[in-house]
């Protein structure tokens, strides 16, 4: 037998690599790209990620982001709150299990018992593990929860510490601390999540998202809602241009993956032509840009470049002999926003 291979049969779709933090502690990198000014705003994203998700699932419509003075963050959103508990497996609660074990892929995290929070990102753990505190309350069957981390471990019990004002009110509170012990000493940029919480209020105003920013520190604040979706997204973008037709074309589907029909996606395009001869495309999936394009980008441009022709062929607009425009001559000036995520997964 070769050495380090085992007689157990080895099924890659169950592995789950449950690690502790130090982990995460010592390569914060491998984590979150780096430990500079974009990774400190990685990490906001991770937590935001997490209430983005549950507006995915259909139960939140408010995510609020405050800077605080004390250099800390809060990500309070209107969601089911984490939930809190006892975990079928771990002997902790599932809000403890959230916040103190990486969650390295796997189904377990997507399937059964959804423990990352996220369906994308590392979690909310990581956060957690390079944070020099970082504190969670759930609002959640009437009661308000507490719990304290300190350096990505338990620094109190979860307890109960008060009612909600409406019994039926819930969702979720992070605030949390840097820890510049492990991530390098910079401030947080208001500019840099308003614009991140601005794109993600663009790409989620289908589902009817609003998120907001304050900045406790100079008092600015500003919220996003666009329940034009990407169509709003296309206009901001054709804003400083001019449009050689009014309305934004905007095509939008459910659909399954053709390799697991078990996972649903949303499919949505913008697109507006101006006066230009620039093609300026933004693609996303997953609500992360792929600067890179990728098969989605080439689908649409192919789509785009025969669905213009057969239209001209069919009338009349190009004669038989003549060779059709080609791709890059019906994309100029044309502006197109293109947006592909997975909005749900069958549980087995
Ligand atoms: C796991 C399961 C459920 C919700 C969440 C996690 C959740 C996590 C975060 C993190 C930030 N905000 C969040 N909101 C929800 C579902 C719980 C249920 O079935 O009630």
């Amino acid at each position: 037998m070769i050495e380090g291979q085992t007689t157990e049969t080895y099924s890659a779709d169950k592995i789950t690599v449950l690690k502790g933090l130090e982990a995460v502690r010592k390569r914060p990198a491998m984590y979150i790209g780096d430990t500079g000014s974009r990774g400190l705003h990685h990490c906001v994203y991770e937590v935001v990620d997490n209430s983005v998700d549950e507006a995915l699932a259909g139960h939140c419509s408010h995510v609020r982001v405050s800077m605080n003075v004390d250099g800390s963050i809060t990500v309070y959103d209107d969601g089911r709150g984490i939930p809190v508990d006892m975990h079928p497996t771990e002997k902790k609660s599932s809000l403890e299990v959230v916040l103190t074990i990486l969650h390295a892929g796997g189904k377990f995290d997507k399937s059964s018992y959804k423990v990352s929070g996220g369906l994308h990102g590392v979690g909310i753990s990581v956060v957690n593990a390079l944070a020099e505190w970082l504190e969670v309350k759930v609002f959640r069957d009437g009661n308000i929860y507490k719990q304290i981390f300190k350096q990505g471990e338990k620094a109190t019990e979860l307890e109960v510490i008060g009612k909600t004002e409406d019994p039926s009110e819930t969702g979720t509170m992070v605030r949390f601390k840097p820890d510049f012990g492990v991530m390098e000493l910079n401030d947080f940029s208001y500019d840099v999540l308003r614009k991140r919480l601005r794109e993600l209020a663009y790409l989620m105003g289908s589902k009817g998202l609003t998120l907001s920013v304050t900045d406790h520190r100079t008092d600015k604040s500003e919220s996003y809602c666009f329940p034009g979706a990407l169509r709003d997204f296309v206009g901001h973008l054709n804003q400083t241009k001019n449009p050689v037709h009014e309305d934004v074309i905007y095509i939008s589907k459910t659909t399954h993956s053709p390799t697991d029909p078990s996972v649903e996606y949303e499919v949505e395009i913008a697109l507006q032509y101006n006066d230009g001869y620039n093609e300026n495309v933004y693609t996303f999936v997953n609500n992360i840009g792929t600067t890179e394009g990728g098969t989605h980008l080439a689908g649409f441009r192919s789509a785009l470049t025969r669905t213009l022709n057969n239209y001209a062929r069919t009338h009349n607009l190009i004669k038989a002999k003549e060779t059709p425009p080609g791709g890059d001559d019906l994309r100029e000036g044309l502006t197109t926003v293109l947006s592909v995520k997975e909005i749900g997964r069958a549980h087995v």
